[in-house]
């Protein structure tokens, strides 16, 4: 039983602002100031989480991702490296939300008993942060939580958070079946590394690639990395810029996946010379785009759909070649985000199945997991392949007939390791591109010429209350407010190749409007009407 007096009396250190808290599609996440409470309320729910599932070690990761400095969040690792279960969502924002420390402490207790929770069960937690100066106090306060409620505590100070669910995902398999990896950072270093050389053998690099950290932990990561990798003569030549972490101010700031993405433009601090291969992260590593610009001087973005396609691509053609393509079921997970060409390229040229669902890292892993290799990303960079029990069995048991079909047996090995299993993390997704591209023997302009991008246009509306906007059909079509489905409908049949939809933001409150057409002109036409038609 948890100390009533230590529990309340740690709370009171920790008031909650006058405001209401909900975890969100990526945990909680706001003005670092604003978090204190939530942070220490988190605490709490991880003692409850690990207790709940016999003290497996429960993951909390403090970063505010692509967010601008002076925010902070916080999220859930559960005992696979995988998202907080999402029925326990609820949980993480009533105790954010309760309007005392009394109130809390009651709270934790019936949800001991609710949940028939053994409260003299072990209970163990990791953590860790990102770069930004919020973190340590932070994380002090998360220690309050769980020294009050009795819970073995890690603190692996700064870390991306892919590192994060790495570390959890290795602690509660060790001495398992499923082992991991070693519960180090040194060990995910020595895993990416050992798996790159492996899957490369003695294919070559053309050129080296630039890659733009966004000023956050990723910097210093992949110069770590970068030491594991080695540089001999075959080497990959990484060029890391914005890697400054000792000024806080400048993460994320003019760089990052999410500045180039949104703005569809290289950051201006990223000097590439044309046709160079560049990559943007964002602020804790787990989402990547590339892009270059051609001798024309125009830039291109290879974003997730890119990655997704590029991965799917290769990943069957050596199902194929290594004598397994009817063992193993291979699908593309997306959203509807994901640009028309790249859900038509995936289903009629590769001819390997797509499925659409709701945004958010969650979902899109768990359906990915339906598949024996599910290959899963959003538009945005966020995304892995996940391959299933089956899949890591075939691979490893098969018996190839032909030299040709132990190399490509042997690649595919590698890359079961090299891809981060746990969550969608921006290092491995990095390493994964290069070794694709340079087994393709592909340029940029090679990547790019696979299919040619719809038009599109994503605004972002304002409304009075985005709550009332409820979609369904994997967030493509809306059943609430009743007719505005059938005037968005009416809008997109009078575009050539038109697609649109429009959905309630998770993160920010706005409704966001994605249009896509035939040409750029219609597409931001079709935009616009169905933007007025939410407003
Ligand atoms: C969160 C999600 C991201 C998604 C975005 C959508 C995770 C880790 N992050 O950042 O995947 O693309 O929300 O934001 O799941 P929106 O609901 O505001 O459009
Ligand atoms: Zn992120």
């Amino acid at each position: 039983m948890a100390n009533k007096e230590k529990v309340i009396a740690a709370s009171a250190k920790h008031p909650r602002p006058d405001r209401i808290f909900s975890y969100g599609t990526a945990g909680f996440r706001m003005k670092a100031n604003l978090l204190d409470s939530v942070v220490f309320r988190v605490g709490l729910l991880a003692a409850l989480r690990s207790r709940k599932l016999n003290g497996q070690t429960i993951g909390v990761m403090i970063t505010a991702s692509h967010n601008p400095p002076e925010d902070n969040g916080v999220k859930l690792v559960d005992p696979m490296g995988e998202m907080l279960d999402q029925s326990w969502e609820t949980y993480a924002t009533s105790l954010a939300n309760a309007t005392s420390d009394e109130a809390l402490f009651t709270l934790y207790e019936k949800l001991t008993s609710d949940l028939k929770i053994n409260s003299e069960a072990p209970a163990r937690v990791i953590v860790a942060r990102d770069t930004r100066t919020s973190g340590p106090t932070l994380v002090a306060s998360l220690v309050e939580a769980l020294t009050a409620t009795g819970v073995e505590l890690t603190d692996y100070k700064i870390l991306t958070t892919p590192q994060l669910h790495y570390l959890v995902r290795c602690i509660n398999t060790k001495g398992t079946q499923y082992e991991y990896g070693e519960v180090s950072e040194k060990g995910y270093y020595e895993k990416l590394a050992s798996a790159f050389k492996k899957a490369m053998r003695s294919k070559k690099f053309d050129g080296g690639v630039v890659v733009d950290c966004a000023n956050g932990v990723g910097g210093p990561k992949l110069n770590e990395l970068i030491k594991y990798l080695g540089r001999g003569e075959d080497g990959l030549a990484i060029k890391v810029v914005n890697d400054d972490v000792l000024n806080p101010d400048a993460l994320n700031v003019q760089c990052g996946a999410d500045f180039v993405k949104t703005n569809q433009r290289a950051p201006p601090s990223v000097k590439a010379a044309p046709l160079e291969r560049c990559a943007s992260l964002d602020g804790d590593a787990d989402r990547i785009v590339y892009y270059f610009t051609d001798k024309s001087g125009q830039f291109h973005l290879l974003d997730g759909d890119r990655i997704a396609t590029l991965a799917a691509s290769f990943l069957a053609d050596l199902a194929r070649q290594s004598g397994l393509s009817g063992k193993l079921s291979i699908g593309v997970v997306q959203t509807a985000y994901a640009n028309g060409s790249s859900t038509q390229y995936v289903t009629e040229h590769l001819k390997v199945p797509v499925v659409c669902t709701n945004t958010g890292v969650k979902h899109l892993h768990h359906a990915a997991t339906r598949f024996d290799i599910g290959v899963y990303f959003e538009a945005n960079g966020h995304g892995t392949v996940l391959f299933s029990p089956q899949a890591i069995k075939h691979i490893s048991q098969h018996e190839p007939s032909s030299p040709a079909q132990a190399d490509a047996l042997e690649t595919l090995h590698s890359l079961t390791d090299l891809i981060n299993q746990a969550v969608g993390d921006a290092l491995s997704d990095l390493l994964l591109v290069e070794v694709i591209l340079a087994h393709k023997g592909w340029s940029p302009e090679n990547w790019l010429a696979t299919y040619k991008d719809l038009p599109n246009r994503l605004v972002r509306v304002e409304v009075k209350d985005r709550h009332i906007f409820k979609a369904y059909d994997a967030e493509r079509k809306l059943e609430s407010p009743v007719g505005v489905q059938s005037l968005i409908d009416e809008a997109v049949g009078k575009f050539s190749k038109g697609r649109s939809f429009a959905r309630a933001s998770g993160t920010e409150d706005a409704v966001r409007v994605y249009a896509e057409a035939g040409s750029r002109g219609e597409a931001e036409d079709l935009a616009g009407k169905v933007a007025s038609i939410v407003r």
